[in-house]
């Protein structure tokens, strides 16, 4: 079988319309072309691929789906197509364009005045300005309710004091969407790199996603101009609705990452001999594939209703986290059966599964780890929360 009908055995994209099919087709290009030839090398080195940026926001894959301030404005699910072929290629690819378009576009677009739309929107849209999402911190995760980051307001400006954890893009951005802990609930900011007090030291030496920039965001006594906090923020509600998005944008990307991994293993399964046989004649291989399409499959089926939902205004919260529950376990799972697959040769980076299978790992668990969604599709339908 070739690789598109294996990969799309259920022919779910001959339901995308033109405009659908064409992105898919130049984003997927893009990403052979420009990205695969490099990738082994950026992980290696622990090295995202900035120079890649302002070709991304050409391809108009920076906030697709936001709309006005030369944005793209194009439709949820076109958004899901650009992240799973985003993610084909690698996780930390995908991340980049989740963060800048979901987590700092969106919030910006979201909860922003006129002035801060009209000067970040159009720079984040063509790559010109990187941004990143500051939330978690290292005590407070799952619960960022719990957060300790401050911001009091002194005269025309705001002081921030704590630290952000575990943030994607933090060194290289010009930009940090930050929510802080104020006297009137949870308010977001507009952070700006070089604002005095302000420092987004790297975090390195890590096993997954490494072709990723992670940083933490430290604010010691940082003067932050009153202009530069989001005046539609107010408490958690507004972070946790941005993380709607980028939890949307995961659903399809685990897809990217699945599909590449069951590609790369039939391929070596129909050209390694063993007992003079190709592998892809025994049994136990045989039945490994077919649980890796069986789940692509559904998790495909998934992700373009819930598109189609989302661009009818009905993807709610806990219909989101059930997708990117659901995709991002199986898409680990089939990473993992892949890299089982490839055997010996699947341990070394002559092959991606084992890199998607470890990025994956991290896909798990941030937008929310797979218990904490579980834990809001079942508050969703038992009306009861069991968070604590
Ligand atoms: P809770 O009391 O339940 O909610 C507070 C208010 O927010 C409302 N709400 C939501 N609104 C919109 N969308 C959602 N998903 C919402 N979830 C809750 C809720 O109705 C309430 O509104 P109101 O009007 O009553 O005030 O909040 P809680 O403190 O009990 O926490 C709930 C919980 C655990 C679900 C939430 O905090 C959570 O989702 N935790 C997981 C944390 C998380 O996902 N962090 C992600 C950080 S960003 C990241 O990982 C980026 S990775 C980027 C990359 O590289 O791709
Ligand atoms: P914890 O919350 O400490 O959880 C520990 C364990 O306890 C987990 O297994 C969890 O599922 C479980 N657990 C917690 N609460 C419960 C409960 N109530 N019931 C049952 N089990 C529970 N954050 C940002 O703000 N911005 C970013 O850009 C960002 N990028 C990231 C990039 C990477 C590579 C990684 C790894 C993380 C990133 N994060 C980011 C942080 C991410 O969102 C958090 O790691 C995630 O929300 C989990 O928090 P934690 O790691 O502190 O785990």
């Amino acid at each position: 079988m070739k690789s598109h009908q294996l990969s799309d055995f259920y022919e779910v994209d001959a339901l995308f319309n033109e405009e659908e099919r064409a992105v898919r087709d130049t984003v997927r290009q893009f990403v052979t072309e420009k990205f695969m030839p490099r990738i082994r090398e950026d992980y290696r080195a622990g090295r995202f691929p900035v120079e890649l940026i302002p070709q991304m926001g050409e391809l108009g894959l920076l906030g697709s789906n936001i709309e006005g301030y030369d944005c793209p404005g194009m439709s949820h699910v076109v958004y899901g197509i650009i992240q799973r072929e985003l993610e084909r290629g690698d996780s930390g690819l995908r991340s980049f364009s989740s963060v800048q378009g979901s987590l700092v576009m969106y919030p910006i677009a979201t909860f922003g005045s006129e002035e801060q739309k009209q000067r970040w929107l159009p720079r984040l849209a063509r790559g010109e300005a990187i941004g990143c999402y500051g939330l978690t911190e290292a005590d407070h995760g799952s619960d960022p309710g719990a957060m300790e980051t401050t911001a009091r307001r002194v005269g025309d400006h705001w002081i921030l004091n704590g630290a952000k954890m575990w943030i994607t893009n933090g060194s290289i951005a010009d930009l940090a969407v930050v929510f802080a802990k104020t006297d009137e609930g949870i308010r977001g900011f507009l952070v700006e790199k070089g604002f005095e007090g302000f420092t987004a030291p790297e975090i390195r030496h890590k096993w997954s996603l490494r072709a990723s920039v992670t940083s933490e965001l430290v604010f010691q006594d940082c003067a932050v101009p009153a202009e530069n906090m989001l005046p539609g923020t107010s408490s958690l509600k507004q972070a946790l609705m941005c993380l709607n998005q980028a939890r949307y944008g995961i659903a399809w990307g685990a897809l990217g990452a699945a599909a590449a991994c069951l590609e790369e293993a039939m391929a070596f399964a129909q050209q390694r001999i063993q007992f003079r046989r190709p592998v892809a004649s025994f049994q136990l291989i045989q039945t490994k594939l077919t649980e890796m399409v069986t789940e692509l499959t559904k998790g495909q089926l998934l992700a373009l209703q819930l598109g189609r939902l989302k661009d009818q205004g009905k993807a709610t919260p806990a219909r989101v986290s059930l997708a990117k529950r659901n995709n991002v376990y199986h898409a680990r799972a089939i990473a993992r059966t892949a890299r089982e697959i490839l055997a010996a040769g699947g341990i070394t980076d002559e092959y991606h599964s084992g890199r998607h299978m470890t990025n994956l790992e991290s896909v798990l668990t941030y937008e929310g780890t797979h218990d904490i969604q579980g834990l809001i599709v079942g508050a969703a339908l038992t009306g009861h929360e069991a968070f604590a």
